[in-house]
Parts: C-alpha cells; structure tokens; sequence
C-alpha cells in the first residue's frame, strides 16, 4: 500500500479513517467501475461531464491500490463543443415521458454502449450512483450488469440511496448499499470484501469525513476519455459540503448536514490548478451556498487573483447576505454568473418552505449583482402544494421585475426526506406514494394544485415556461 501513503502527505499527515486497516486487493479479479446512469441524454441531451462523487471515490480507490473507471453513461461520445446540446427546463419537463419510454426500449444504442462497456472493463464490482429521478435507468444499468455476470458485485449509492435506501429499486440485483457521505464507508465495504467479512448489505459512517484529509477528485481514470473530446473543458469543484438551510423541497441538508465544512483555501487550489491544467476553462463552484461564509469565499478570490490562473467561473448561492465588495472581487477574478435560489415571487409560499429570505433580499441581491457586472442566473418553481394560481402570476411578475439574464423554472418535485414531501403525504395531497421506478416528471405535478383545474395548471406552466426562457 505504498501509493496511499504518498497520496496522504500531502494532507498536512491527516489520514482519511483508518485506511490502515484497509488491505491492498491487487489480485482482484479486475478492476472497479463506477456508473453514473443516462438520464438526461434519453431526452437527447448531448453533453459531456465528470461526476464529482464517482470521481471522489475513484481517487480514493486509486490512493488504495484498486484500478477504479469512471464511466459517465449520461455522456454523448463523438461530439464536440460545438454540438453539445443541453435541454431547456421545458424539454427537461416536455421530454419526461421520453425517459420512460427509453427504459422500455431495451435495444436502444445506449444500453448496447453500456453492456458493451461493462463486457471490455470486465469488473469485479460495479458502483451506481442513483439519484430519485434515475431509479428507472439506475435499475436497467444494474440488470445489464447481472447480465453480463451474475458474480459482479453491485454497490449503490447517491442521494436516493441515503434518503430513501432501495426504494422501487430492484433489491434483488443490488448486493449492497452505501448510504450518505461515500469515500469511507466505501473503502470499508471494498475492504470486508477483500476479506471476505462483507456480512452487512448497508454501510452507513456516521461520522461526517474531515474534507481536508480527501484526496482530490481523481479525473484521469475515465473510460475511454478520448472519445470525448471536451470532457476536461467545464469542471465541477465543491469548496465544502453541508447547508445551514432547511428550505423545504431541498434534501442537500439531509443529505450533508446542515453544518457546513470547508476544505481549506489551499486544498481547493491545488484542485484548480490541477483542473485548469488539464483543459478546463470554465469551473461550476457546486457548493449548496457559495458565499454563505463571506470570508471564506473572499479568501477563494484572493487565491485565484493570486495564482494568475484565468478561468471563467459560476456558483450558486442564497439571497440573503451578499455584499458589493465581496461580488466585485468575484468578478475580477472570472465570476460570469451567479445562481441565486429565488423560487417564489408569493411571500406566503416562502414562509411555507421556509426559505429565509425575503423578497427584498431577493430585489436587493440582483441588483448588488447586476451592478458588479455578473449575469444573474435566478431559479424558480412552480408547483408548491396548495400554489394559488394568483401566487403562480407573483412568480412571474417577480422574474419580470429581476430582469435577470437567465431564468431557470423547475417545476416541483417532492422529494423523500423534504418537508413538502412529508407534509403533501400527511395533507392527503400526495394521495399515493411517489412509484420512483414508473416516475416522469409530468405526472404528479397536478395534484398539488387543490383549487386549479389541471387544464389551468397546464396554461400557467406554460405562460411561466414562455416568460422564463425569453427573458
Ligand atoms: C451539481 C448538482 C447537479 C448538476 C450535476 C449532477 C450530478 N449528479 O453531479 C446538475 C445541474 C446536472 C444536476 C442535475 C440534477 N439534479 Co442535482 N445536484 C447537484 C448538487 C448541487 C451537487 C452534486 C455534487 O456533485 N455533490 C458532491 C458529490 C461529492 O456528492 P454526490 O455526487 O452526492 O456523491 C457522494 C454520495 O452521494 C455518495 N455516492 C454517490 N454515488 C455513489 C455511488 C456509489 C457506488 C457509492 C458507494 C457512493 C456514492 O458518495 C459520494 C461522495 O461522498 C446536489 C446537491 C448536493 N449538495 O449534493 C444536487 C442534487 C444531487 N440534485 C438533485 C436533483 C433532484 C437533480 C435533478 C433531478 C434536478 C432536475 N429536476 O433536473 C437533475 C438530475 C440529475 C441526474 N442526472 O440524475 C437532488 C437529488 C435528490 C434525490 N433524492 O435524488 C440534489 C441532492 C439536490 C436537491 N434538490 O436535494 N445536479
Ligand atoms: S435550497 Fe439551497 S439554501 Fe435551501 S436547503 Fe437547499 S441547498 Fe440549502
């Protein structure tokens, strides 16, 4: 276990767990593959992107002796930037029933890609990452690994798995699960196996990893990264994990805690610089709420300024707390847009999902932006349980007012573990529990709406669909 030693020092000596324990298993019978399943490319989206969690665990599997491959079936081999097609929130939505006709269609290309990827990488074990959204696909993904052997042990993780375990998932083609937070608890599993003492088909750590003793997303095991040519362009980095919100269609907090950890300025540099060696001119800082502690992140600019490294950058944060002075140093070192969590324009629905910010935080935080000559990317929804159609049309005057230079409307989906969740089950509202595995995206919504015949839902979804995405 030479090579974990090395991959630690440079963690200040920190040791991730007790990696002592973990013993070398060089003589597996072949590699590790980690999937992260199709789901936005069966609506025919066209993109390429390297998922941040698989790629964590991967750097740690690496750091451990085990030869782990990304493979990102969501991804389009063979296109270049400048046929990169990435749906709108409306196709997103409109195209729904397309995802579940693709599950169905067993023979279509991207199964055949897959089944033909996981016969080539021949691995011992396979890792999916399932999301609630990707159930269906997460299923299918793990039926073709059966197929191509029944021995391959199956290990699933990812938001769903945390919220929900194996819900509407085919547990008899799942050996084991990996809840909440991934690196350690699967180097645990991974370990057991080797010794054959893997009794537990749940493995849980309890205790939130110290993010300063990770070793850094490892990018360079992507399979067959070179029939994709711009994968390396964009870049996803989280500075930490953890939110303090509670806001109550989100499941970030249960998912990560609601308090927040850092990785230190110097760690998050050294991800960048690696980033921006390897190709990437455009990074997404995908922490929950970028500049929820200001000094931090103004610390993060300081860095970048600093290095001399120029990237162009966008991140996402809360409405509440912004200051001039921080969104002016953002902008001079490359900050092109900033994601700002707005949701509702009707006060009452913000109370009801206990958002925290008000509409003059909202006013007030577009304005600082516009006025440090970042573009203002503004999210909404639609689709609260008991929304007023008066409250629909708040939204819409809201997004006409912010003027913002994009406008990304998600119709609601209630989420396991969320409050609007819980309270739509105990309402009534949400008569049956959510089947994830026969889930599209256009079907529940409706029922949210007590006084609104769905034939006026419809008309506003589509007003509000039209307004976001000429603005
Ligand atoms: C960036 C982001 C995106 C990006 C990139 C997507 C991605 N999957 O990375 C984009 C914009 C594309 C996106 C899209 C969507 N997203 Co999103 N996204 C996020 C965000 C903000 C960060 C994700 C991230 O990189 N986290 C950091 C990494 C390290 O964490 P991770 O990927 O979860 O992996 C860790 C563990 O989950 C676990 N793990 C994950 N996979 C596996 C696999 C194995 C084998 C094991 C052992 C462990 C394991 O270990 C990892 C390391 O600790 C999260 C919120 C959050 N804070 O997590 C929401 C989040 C993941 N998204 C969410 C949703 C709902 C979506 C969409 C469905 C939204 C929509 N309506 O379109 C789509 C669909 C995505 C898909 N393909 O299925 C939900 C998921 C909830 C759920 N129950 O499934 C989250 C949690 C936010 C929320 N609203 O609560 N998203
Ligand atoms: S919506 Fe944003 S601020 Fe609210 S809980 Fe989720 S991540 Fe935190």
């Amino acid at each position: 276990m030479s090579c974990h030693n090395h991959c630690f020092q440079e963690n200040k000596g920190r040791a991730l767990l007790d990696f002592k324990n973990i013993i070398s298993i060089n003589n597996a019978p072949g590699p590790i593959l980690l999937i992260f399943p199709p789901f936005h490319r069966l609506m025919g989206e066209k993109t390429q992107w390297i998922p941040l969690g698989l790629s964590s665990l991967a750097a740690c599997m690496t750091a451990l002796g085990c030869e782990t491959i990304i493979y990102n079936a969501d991804n389009t081999p063979f296109i270049s930037k400048n046929n990169e097609y990435r749906l709108s929130c409306s196709e997103r939505y409109r195209n729904a029933s397309q995802y579940q006709k693709m599950i169905q269609h067993t023979d279509h290309p991207i199964w055949k890609e897959i089944e033909k990827t996981i016969s080539e990488v021949k691995p011992w074990l396979v890792g999916i990452t399932v999301h609630s959204e990707n159930v269906a696909s997460a299923n299918r993904v793990l039926s073709l690994v059966k197929k191509y052997s029944h021995d391959t042990v199956t290990v699933c993780g990812g938001p769903h798995i945390t919220l929900a375990e194996t819900k509407n998932m085919k547990n008899e083609l799942i050996n084991y699960i990996v809840k909440g937070e991934g690196e350690s608890a699967f180097a645990k599993l991974v370990n057991d196996l080797s010794l054959n003492k893997a009794t537990n088909k749940v493995y849980f750590e309890k205790q939130s990893l110290d993010l300063e003793t990770l070793p850094l997303p490892n990018t360079k095991h992507v399979y067959k990264s070179e029939d994709y040519p711009f994968l390396f362009k964009k870049r996803m980095i989280a500075c930490s994990r953890g939110c303090p919100g509670q806001c109550g269609f989100c499941s970030a907090p249960q998912l990560w805690g609601r308090k927040m950890r850092f990785r230190s300025v110097g760690h998050v540099m050294l991800e960048l610089k690696e980033a921006i060696n390897a190709g990437a001119d455009k990074i997404f800082f995908c922490d929950d709420t970028f500049v929820f502690n200001r000094k931090y992140s103004q610390e993060i600019c300081q860095a970048i300024k600093d290095s001399n490294l120029k990237f162009a950058w966008t991140c996402t944060t809360r409405a509440n707390g912004l200051k001039s002075e921080l969104l002016n140093q953002m902008k001079e070192v490359g900050c092109k847009s900033v994601h700002l969590g707005v949701e509702t324009g009707s006060k009452r629905i913000l109370k009801m999902i206990k958002k925290k910010v008000s509409l003059e935080d909202v006013r007030k935080a577009v304005k600082l932006i516009k006025e440090a000559g970042i573009d203002v990317s503004v999210f909404m929804m639609m689709g609260f349980p008991t929304e007023t159609d008066e409250e629909v049309q708040a939204s819409m005057n809201l997004v006409k007012e912010l003027d913002a230079e994009e406008t990304l409307l998600h119709p609601l989906i209630p989420i396991i573990g969320t409050s609007v969740y819980d309270e739509a089950r105990e309402s009534g509202l949400l008569e049956e529990d959510i089947n994830w595995n026969k889930f599209s995206r256009d079907k529940l919504f409706y029922s949210f709406y007590k006084d609104m015949a769905p034939a006026k839902v419809d008309h506003a979804l589509n007003s509000f669909f039209e307004l976001s995405e000429k603005v």
